[in-house]
């Protein structure tokens, strides 16, 4: 309880306020950030748990990604695949207000992140009913700093023209997923593909700016990331790696799936109709992800694979694995162009 005259107690309580702010706001990382909001919101306001959810899916928010819980049925990295099924969460998003709902012992609360007056993220805590009644202001105040953050942030690993990920966001996936790690390389796992690795380049690109100007190059570039959103599932990383490439990381797919869906796309970037051509053609080349691989060797293998596509047609898909298999590809010391990575 709150003792009024007592000068010292209000002061404890707002330097843990403060320690926290200044944890949240000292982190540089999305998911670091995310770590430090739950743990500031566990400690300040005894939630007996409290979760992230990151929405996915352009439209409607179909899916959300969990990004850092304490609860142990939310592991961080695991997704919601429908977000219908839970109607509080439903509910949080279309009104942009708190929705609680009684258990057993306890409350549920879902709070709205909302960036630019658009719901982000969610908020999911659990409490028992006294310490939510004391605590809800302090909640949404703390959720409105952590989402000025997190919109800092994201801002920072977007590509300005498409709105995908940049080459730093991209450089920050390769350092964790392909972490270097001395105990890895004798782990048996180590060896085992995680998903697959695509880089896609447009084909005679510079005639597409030398024909209709650099204006509607632009507009190809930002058509083009748009089919690209639309043709990958929700859990895959989209990037532009620099002017007309662009990455995708497809998490757990393996390599027959990833040609599958891959070969999709060209099709489809093949049939678009681009207003003022006849037609924009992309090359893809694509590998596995072996978490043993350090980042530069990832990219030269998925880079060979583009490379034999560009050299025998163009507006092809090619697996590094398949080539290298069929003794097509030269050994990596003996890669096509010399490439700087970062
Ligand atoms: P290839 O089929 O071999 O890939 O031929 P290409 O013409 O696409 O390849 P190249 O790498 O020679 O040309 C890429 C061009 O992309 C050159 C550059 O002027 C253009 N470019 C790079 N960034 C941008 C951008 O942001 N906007 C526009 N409009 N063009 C860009
Ligand atoms: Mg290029
Ligand atoms: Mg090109």
């Amino acid at each position: 309880m709150i003792v009024p005259n007592d000068p010292y107690l209000p002061l404890s309580i707002d330097q843990q306020l403060l320690d926290a702010l200044v944890n949240i706001t000292s982190q540089r990382e999305l998911e670091s950030l995310a770590v430090s909001f739950v743990e500031s919101i566990t400690k300040l306001t005894n939630a007996s748990t409290a979760s992230i959810y990151l929405l996915c899916g352009e439209l409607g928010h179909v899916s959300a990604k969990i990004v850092a819980s304490n609860n142990p049925y939310e592991p961080a990295g695991a997704y919601i695949s429908s977000l219908e099924s839970r109607n509080e969460l439903r509910e949080c998003i279309d009104t942009q207000n708190s929705i609680s709902v009684d258990l057993k012992n306890a409350q549920r609360t879902v709070y709205p992140i909302l960036e630019k007056n658009n719901v982000t993220g969610l908020l999911v805590c659990e409490h028992v009913h006294k310490d939510l009644i004391q605590h809800d202001k302090i909640i949404m105040s703390l959720s409105s700093i952590y989402a000025n953050q997190h919109s800092l942030l994201n801002y920072q690993q977007r590509d300005g023209l498409t709105g995908l990920y940049n080459r730093v966001a991209l450089q920050n996936w390769l350092s964790k997923a392909l972490k270097i790690d001395s105990a890895k390389d004798r782990r048996a796992d180590a060896e085992i593909p995680v998903g697959c690795f695509a880089i896609f380049d447009i084909d005679y690109f510079k005639r597409i700016n030398d024909s209709q100007g650099h204006l509607y190059g632009d507009e190809v570039l930002v058509i083009f990331a748009e089919i690209m959103r639309e043709s990958f599932r929700y859990n895959d990383q989209l990037f532009r790696y620099g002017g007309e490439e662009f990455v995708a990381v497809l998490s757990e797919t393996d390599l027959d799936t990833a040609l599958t869906v891959l070969e999709r796309f060209r099709t489809t970037i093949s049939q678009h109709n681009f207003s003022r051509l006849n037609q924009v053609t992309v090359t893809i080349g694509v590998t596995e992800i072996v978490p043993r691989l350090d980042a530069g060797t990832l990219i030269e293998h998925a880079d060979q694979a583009l490379y034999y596509g560009k050299n025998h047609g163009r507006n092809q898909v090619n697996a590094y694995e398949w080539l290298k298999q069929g003794h097509i590809l030269q050994s990596t010391s003996e890669s096509p162009h010399n490439f700087k990575l970062f």
